[in-house]
Formats: structure tokens, C-alpha cells, sequence
């Protein structure tokens, strides 16, 4: 790769400036961001999955309505950030294989099961407030105009997500001593996976040193977590509810939670495929995908005639 050229590319990086699909960028870059950006839109279209499981079984119809378009969001936020690795030049198709053949990578978060309608209210809470916390900082400092510009309205629509969780899970924790319980059951099965989705920490983290030094990321993995961690306790506080962890202690020196230690064979165990849910994450979209063989065959030979027609 000629120097001139990144030495430029950095520099514009340096200067603040998006980086655009038909600029010159060095090729660890593209793929990083193929990397990145297909992970992410597998995680939300998986992500749909465990959330799916309740929508027929929400407790009223008001519930229900919220919990569709939130589903409905998740599937727009994948076909987004798809659009996203197309403008890097990747065909959707071969992404798409990848996933329902099992080789590409998701969030480890959906390979959990979702037991009870808390944990409707706890994903939204937690999950999309980890989202958030990793997102907004990529809508307002990604160097790839696309990602960033795509973050921007996915951030919108996370928080409303974390809202409607957070206001469910407040509901059942003033509720009955059994919906209480419920949903402190849901918080203690989803606080340690939700830590994980930030990743591996800092000093296991092979891409962070580029992604940082390019301007994909502006924090590290082990700063993000940090930072759910600290908005997230007083909000629990807030609700009356605990987190499994007894060594959650604020260190007034640095204004930070402290808390346990991370599980990390348990991490690399979903991430490489073998967590609860992961087969059976993956069957159903690979049966989704089997399933819309006859629209996809109806729409081919739609545009066939049309185009046979010469219409455009
Ligand atoms: N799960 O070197 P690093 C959502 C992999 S939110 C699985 O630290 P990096 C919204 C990583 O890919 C969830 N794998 O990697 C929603 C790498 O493997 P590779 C999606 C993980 O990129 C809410 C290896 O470990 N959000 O969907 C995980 O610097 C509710 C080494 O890791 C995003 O994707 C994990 N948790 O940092 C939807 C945000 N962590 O590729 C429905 C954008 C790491 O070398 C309902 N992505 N790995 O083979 C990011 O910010 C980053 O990519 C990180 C990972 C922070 C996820």
C-alpha cells in the first residue's frame, strides 16, 4: 500500500473527518469494518429471536404492541447496517450463508433463553442499554460515514427499547411479591451475560488496537462496560432490585463501580458456538431462510418480466 496514501487516510482520520465509501482506505480497514458491521447486523437480526419467543404471550395488549415494534426495529436495524457493509463492497448473500451455515459471529447475548415475560422487560434494560452505551459512542466518533450515520438513527430507536424495558421492569418490581421475584430472577440470569457483550477485556482484545488507531472505536471494551456498569446500579437501586454480585463496591477515588470478576470461559464457550441457544439460534434462521425461498423466486421473476417488459 503506498504510504502517501495512508499517511493521508490517517491524517484525515486525525482531522476528524468521515471516511466515505469511494475514498482510498487500506484494506485492514475495509475488512475490519466487513468484520465489525456484519457481526453487528447478524447480532440484530438473531437478536430478534429470543424476543420473538414472547410476542405471543405478552401479558396485555399494550405490552404486546411494544414488544412488536421493537422486534419490527430490530429486523430495520439489521437490513440497515447490511446496506452499511454493501457500501464496503460485500454481497449480502454470502453474508447471509455465513450466518445460516453457522461460520459468522453474533452477540453473544442471543444465545440465552429468554424463561419468562421479565425477561422481556430485563433485555430491554440491559441489553439495549449495553447497545446504547457501545453505539452512541460509534454515532458520535465512528470514522466510517456509513456506520456512523446508521448509528444515529439506531440509537434513536434503542432508547426508545430501553425505556419500554426499563418502564416494564419497574412495573413488575412494584408489583406482587411474585412478579418481584420474576423479574429480580430475570436480572440475576441476564446481568453477567450483558457484561459480556462488551466483549473480552482490553488486555485479550486482538482488534482493538486497530479499530482504536483508525477511529472505529474511541473506547476500549473494558471503558464501555465500565460505563454501563456506573449508569446502570442506580437505576436498579432506583427500582429495588439487586445485582448478582457481591463485590459491587463504589470507590469514591475514581467515581467507578467495582465489580467481580467476568466469567470468560463461559464467554468463549457461546462465542465459539456452544452456548445455550446457539444451534437453535441458528436453525431458525436457517429455516427462515428455507422458508422465503418462494418470495425470493417470485421476486426474481418479477423483475424478469419486468425487465423483459423494458420497464424500469
Ligand atoms: N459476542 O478483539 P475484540 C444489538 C469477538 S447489540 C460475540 O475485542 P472488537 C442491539 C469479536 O468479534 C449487539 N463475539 O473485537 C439489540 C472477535 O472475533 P473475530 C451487537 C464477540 O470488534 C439489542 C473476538 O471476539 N453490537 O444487537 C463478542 O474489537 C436488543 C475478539 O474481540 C455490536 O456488534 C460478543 N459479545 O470488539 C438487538 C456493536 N465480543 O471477529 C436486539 C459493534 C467480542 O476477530 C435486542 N461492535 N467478540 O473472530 C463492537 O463494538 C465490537 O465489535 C465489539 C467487539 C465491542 C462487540
Amino acid at each position: 500500500e503506498d504510504p502517501a496514501l495512508l499517511a493521508e487516510f490517517e491524517a484525515r482520520i486525525a482531522r476528524g473527518e468521515s471516511i466515505e465509501p469511494k475514498d482510498w482506505m487500506p484494506e485492514r480497514y475495509r475488512r475490519q469494518l466487513v468484520r465489525m458491521m456484519s457481526q453487528h447486523a447478524h447480532s440484530e437480526v438473531v437478536g430478534m429471536l429470543p424476543e420473538g419467543n414472547w410476542i405471543t404471550r405478552a401479558p396485555s395488549l399494550r405490552r404486546k404492541l411494544s414488544l412488536l415494534a421493537k422486534v419490527q426495529d430490530e429486523a430495520g436495524h439489521g437490513l440497515y447496517i447490511y446496506c452499511g457493509t454493501e457500501t464496503l463492497g460485500v454481497d449480502r448473500q454470502q453474508l447471509l450463508e455465513e450466518l445460516i451455515t453457522g461460520k459468522a459471529k453474533y452477540s453473544s447475548i442471543f444465545n440465552y433463553p429468554t424463561l419468562t415475560w421479565a425477561d422481556m422487560g430485563v433485555i430491554g434494560w440491559f441489553v439495549d442499554g449495553a447497545a446504547i452505551v457501545n453505539q452512541t459512542a460509534l454515532a458520535k466518533h465512528c470514522s466510517y460515514g456509513p456506520y456512523k450515520r446508521a448509528m444515529v438513527r439506531v440509537c434513536k430507536e434503542e432508547n426508545f427499547h430501553k425505556k419500554q424495558g426499563f418502564e416494564s421492569v419497574a412495573a413488575l418490581a412494584q408489583g406482587t411479591p411474585a412478579q418481584h421475584a420474576m423479574v429480580q430472577d430475570a436480572v440475576d440470569r441476564w446481568w453477567w451475560p450483558t457484561l459480556m457483550m462488551f466483549g473480552p477485556p482490553d488486555s485479550d482484545s486482538p482488534n482493538s488496537a486497530e479499530l482504536l488507531r483508525w477511529g472505529v472505536k474511541k473506547y476500549t471494551n473494558d471503558e464501555l462496560r465500565q460505563r454501563f456498569v456506573n449508569l446502570t446500579i442506580p437505576q436498579a437501586q432506583a427500582v429495588g432490585l439487586t445485582l448478582p454480585d457481591p463485590s459491587l463496591r463504589f470507590d469514591e477515588a475514581t467515581g467507578n463501580w467495582v465489580f467481580g470478576e467476568i466469567d470468560w470461559n463461559e464467554f468463549w464457550q457461546v462465542v465459539k458456538g456452544d452456548g445455550p441457544c446457539n444451534r437453535e439460534r441458528v436453525a431458525a434462521r436457517r429455516a427462515a431462510h428455507e422458508d422465503g425461498e418462494w418470495v425470493r423466486a417470485a421476486a426474481t421473476a418479477h423483475a424478469e418480466k419486468k425487465a423483459a417488459r423494458g420497464a424500469t
